[in-house]
């Protein structure tokens, strides 16, 4: 379990350079996301009102011009998100919409501060902090540093030096997994080894993080000692052991097995240890020669046989970031693995025809769920979660690169379909919003398809919580990015100005879960999740970027918990282990 020191510095590009360079140099550190500047130049308001030569004497110019000026100061005050973290009154009704890009940046940054302060101050270090009872308590015995982990790049990205460096003296003086404890593999690599790496990558490659994530990476591998390659759902990080699931007959999550390889492949480029590469790559193996013809797989897979179990198959809970890795994992090597591709073309087609359904009255379209495999009906249930395949698909049609880029060669049907629906589902997603009271979404929406309905979706109570999730705002802000079309920035805006409205706790410091989004005023969970601060409000802030060269999705990857990976070369060290078993057509049926 011992750290040597990378054998192969990655050869990155220089377009991936151009983001570290960006982020850290002169150009890219907080004085350039400083909004008081932005703000000073940036605020349309008044554009339209020019002082006219009118009847009146020089005093009323006076008065006029001491009005004028403190209101200009009064709004500068309000908008600008760096003077202080101190909770201040915002009115989000008309005149938000007259706001800036860079100003609503710097309201949303404002919202993260506000968050992180409070944690910082009543909580700092804790893995579960709750904001309302500003209390907290650790998951392992001597905590896993679950939030300042998953949220440090997006201080980086936010121009945050001042808290970066608190926080990294605290996971450098704090944080030890050499502890007896059994964590989930899935949420531990994709959060905190995610983190790691990625604020590994935006500091221009301090060491001391990639030390502590190969230490990380180390001691998750045992997880993937089972009989079939496939990793258990736990695993103990000082005993190396890997755990069983205590549930669901041992079975560990779909999507928890097939959403640790962009982590440990980048791992294995960043060491030049080709050992993490391999033991995450077999998984994907093991999945394809289970796979049913459809090429929509069950939610859960046996570690030991490495067969799947259980007809249940979704794109929501255990299911989603299969989808997303099938397309990220090919992104990530350069579109090298085209394997990869194949899998994740294949699913999507088959996504389309299985499971992809219309509303009525308003034909929103949705992506429902099998609950007893491909031969039962369709459920006409989609988690929130499910929300993140907008963009996935908008990703997958791109490669990430703008959409009249992308469309300049070669655009197939296949493209152009997954475009479509992208849009659609977009817009499904926005409605989630939408038609609650709060305008908030819930967990789980149900949608109406039968003749006569007269609304789209309902919402159980059971399933109308908030936990403060990503999935919508990263694809609005993807879906921005491709298109550059307008709309998905005034959608983010509106989700913002909800969680602003009824998820922040009255006396500014945070930010919380809500129990119901269908009740105003809505009575407050208290807990804060660490992906709003890792992936909603990180997410919601690129949404509002003006510079496309900060973090471009053609030559970055977010991992599932927003972490952002460098795309890279695999030569000469890594290549795709391991063939497709057989094409989708003589595959078993579930
Ligand atoms: C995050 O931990 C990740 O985005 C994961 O893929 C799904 N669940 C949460 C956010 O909702």
């Amino acid at each position: 379990m011992s750290f040597g020191l990378p054998q192969n510095v990655p050869d990155f590009a220089s377009t991936a350079r151009s983001v570290e360079d960006y982020m850290w140099s002169g150009s890219g550190n907080t004085s350039r996301h400083n909004s008081r500047r932005g703000n000073s130049s940036g605020l349309p308001l008044y554009k339209d009102k020019p002082i006219t030569n009118q009847p009146g004497g020089r005093s009323k110019w006076i008065v006029f011009g001491i009005v004028f000026g403190l209101t200009l100061f009064g709004l500068y005050k309000y908008t600008s998100a760096d003077e202080s973290s101190e909770p201040r009154k915002l009115w989000f009704g008309g005149s938000s919409k007259q706001l800036s890009a860079k100003a609503r940046q710097g309201l949303i940054k404002e919202a993260f501060l506000e968050s992180w302060n409070g944690y910082e101050k009543y909580g700092m270090g804790l893995d579960i902090y709750a904001p309302v009872s500003k209390t907290g308590r650790n998951m392992a015995p001597e905590g896993m540093g679950w939030i300042v982990v998953d949220c440090l790049d997006t201080m980086m990205i936010m121009g945050l030096d001042e808290e970066v460096k608190r926080a990294k003296n605290w996971i450098m003086s704090n944080l030890t997994y050499d502890q007896d404890y059994e964590v989930n593999t899935f949420e531990t690599t994709i959060r905190m080894l995610g983190g790691l790496l990625s604020a590994h990558y935006l500091s221009n490659y301090d060491d001391a993080y990639l030390e502590k994530a190969v230490d990380l990476a180390n001691r998750l591998l045992p997880a993937f000692d089972s009989s079939s390659g496939v990793p258990y759902a736990s695993v103990n990080l000082k005993t190396a052991t890997g755990v069983q699931s205590h549930d669901d007959m041992g079975a560990s999550s779909t999507a928890e097995v097939a959403s640790l390889q962009l982590e440990f492949k980048y791992v294995s480029k960043l060491t030049g240890e080709a050992l993490y590469w391999e033991k995450a790559e077999k998984v994907m193996e093991v999945i394809d020669r289970d796979m049913p013809d459809n090429t929509l797989v069950p939610i859960f897979i046996n570690p030991e046989t490495g067969k799947f179990q259980g007809r249940n198959i979704r794109l929501g809970s255990r299911g989603d970031s299969y989808y997303e890795y099938l397309l990220k994992q090919f992104l990530q090597t350069g579109n090298r693995e085209l394997v990869y591709r194949q899998m994740y073309d294949d699913a999507m087609t088959a996504v389309k025809k299985n499971l992809v359904q219309k509303s009525k009255p308003n034909g929103f379209t949705f992506v429902g769920e099998f609950d007893s495999g491909p031969e039962g009906p369709v459920s006409p249930k989609m988690d929130h979660l499910v929300c993140f395949l907008p963009g996935n698909l908008a990703l997958g049609a791109t490669d990430g690169y703008p959409l009249h880029i992308a469309q300049r060669s070669s655009w197939t049907v296949t493209q152009a379909s997954d475009m479509k629906l992208a849009k659609e589902l977009m817009k499904t997603c926005y409605e989630m919003y939408k038609v609650t009271k709060t305008g908030i979404a819930p967990e789980i929406a149900y949608f109406n398809t039968a003749d006569g309905s007269t609304e789209d979706m309902n919402i159980k109570w059971q399933d109308s919580h908030n936990l403060q999730r990503p999935e919508t705002v990263e694809s609005l802000f993807v879906m921005w990015r491709i298109t550059k079309d307008p709309i998905y920035r005034q959608w983010g805006w509106e989700i913002f100005e909800a969680f602003r409205k009824y998820s922040r706790l009255e006396d500014g410091t945070g930010y919380t879960s809500l129990e119901s989004v269908n009740e105003i005023p809505p009575r407050l969970r208290d807990n804060m999740e660490s992906f709003w601060l890792a992936e909603t409000l990180k997410y919601l802030y690129l949404l509002f970027e003006e510079d496309d060269s900060v973090l471009p999705l053609e030559k970055v990857v977010f991992n599932t918990e927003a972490h952002p990976f460098p795309k890279f070369n695999m030569d000469p060290l890594f290549k795709t282990g391991w063939k497709r078993s057989k094409p989708a057509p003589t595959r078993k049926k579930l």
